[in-house]
């Protein structure tokens, strides 16, 4: 059985983290994830407290399994659901697309977990010293809000940066990604892409055919033009978008034309305007299952191949 420190931190079964997705992952899929031997998320994205409170609840009604909030630190109710999460007890926090560092104390004093991404050594070091409890080393391959590295680049020279446990994330979805991640030097693997199409998922159907649909190149990074470039399956809007960044149009009408659309991908299925957050690994996604057996299959799978690794030492 897969096993690590991770496991222990967290009270889990299996060191496998459903990664918070904005306007995706709520209280409903963070139970299934818990009940299946992971952690589940429920994404604050741009979301207020009163939302992360209600989705909280739901979770807790469906697992006493632990559990945990993402907060996307350029919400401007990222303040607001930082004062939720202690208010509601969560035992684990993750952050994303920013520094933690001002938040790290007070939840440390209410007992939080906390676990920030990322993107480089320097942010490693800075929330190791502000007293996290593990970091997630996320590489560019992920949907949505990326830095600079790869996985295969970043998470060994996060792991030589900290002595925290290290998730590794982006471009993981089978158990070769979670075994390589080992070898690299992680104790938990991160994913985002295939817990979009796992049963108890509920965003629109139209963004789960997209991903099971999409093959090895169907992704286009945006946003670069404005420094947070962000990862999306290529629709029209998409492809619009990254035509206008190489326009004359300011950055106020770029920004303009990026709101909202992340609502209306994952809540209304819009495939000519929406903006379907995925990650690199989307072509390997091509089949609807429920969290639990998702959980089980990787963790078989980086079981094998990490016993029979030895083969390959004579
Ligand atoms: O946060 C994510 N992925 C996300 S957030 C999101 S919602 C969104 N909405 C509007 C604009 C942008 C995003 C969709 N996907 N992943 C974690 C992540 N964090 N990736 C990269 C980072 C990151 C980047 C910079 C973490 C820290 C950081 O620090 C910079 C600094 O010096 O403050």
């Amino acid at each position: 059985m897969m096993h690590s420190k991770l496991c222990d931190l967290l009270g889990i079964r299996y060191p496998v983290l459903q990664g918070g997705m904005a306007w995706i992952s709520d209280g409903k899929l963070a139970a299934a994830v818990g009940n299946g031997g992971g952690i589940g998320f429920i994404a604050a994205g741009n979301a207020p407290g009163s939302y992360v409170r209600e989705q909280i609840r739901i979770a807790a009604s469906l697992t006493d399994k632990p559990f945990g909030v993402n907060i996307m630190l350029l919400s401007p109710f990222a303040d607001e659901v930082a004062k939720v999460v202690v208010e509601e007890k969560v035992p684990v926090v993750t952050t994303g697309a920013g520094n933690p560092a001002k938040y790290i104390g007070v939840w440390k004093e209410a007992g939080i977990k906390v676990i920030p991404v990322v993107p480089s050594v320097s942010m490693t070091k800075l929330v190791t010293r502000a007293g996290a409890d593990a970091v997630i080393a996320e590489g560019g391959e992920s949907g949505g809000h990326i830095g600079e590295l790869s996985t295969l680049a970043l998470v060994p020279q996060v792991c030589d940066a900290t002595h925290l446990p290290v998730i590794a994330a982006g471009g993981i979805a089978d158990g070769r990604g979670m075994a390589a991640s080992f070898m690299l030097g992680a104790c938990g693997v991160q994913l985002g892409t295939r817990f979009l199409v796992a049963e108890e998922c509920s965003v629109h159907p139209n963004y789960k055919e997209k991903v099971l649909k999409a093959g090895d190149i169907a992704t286009i990074t945006t946003g670069k033009r404005l420094g947070h470039p962000v990862r999306s399956l290529k629709t029209p809007f998409s492809r619009a978008l990254f035509q206008a960044e190489y326009s004359q149009i300011s950055d106020e009408e770029l920004e303009a034309m990026a709101t909202g659309a992340l609502a209306l991908a994952a809540r209304d299925g819009d495939l000519k305007n929406g903006c379907f957050l995925a990650g690199q690994i989307a072509g390997l996604v091509n089949r609807p299952q429920p969290a639990a057996e998702i959980i089980q299959e990787l963790c078989q799978e980086a079981e094998s191949l990490l016993k029979g690794a030895a083969t390959w030492v004579r």
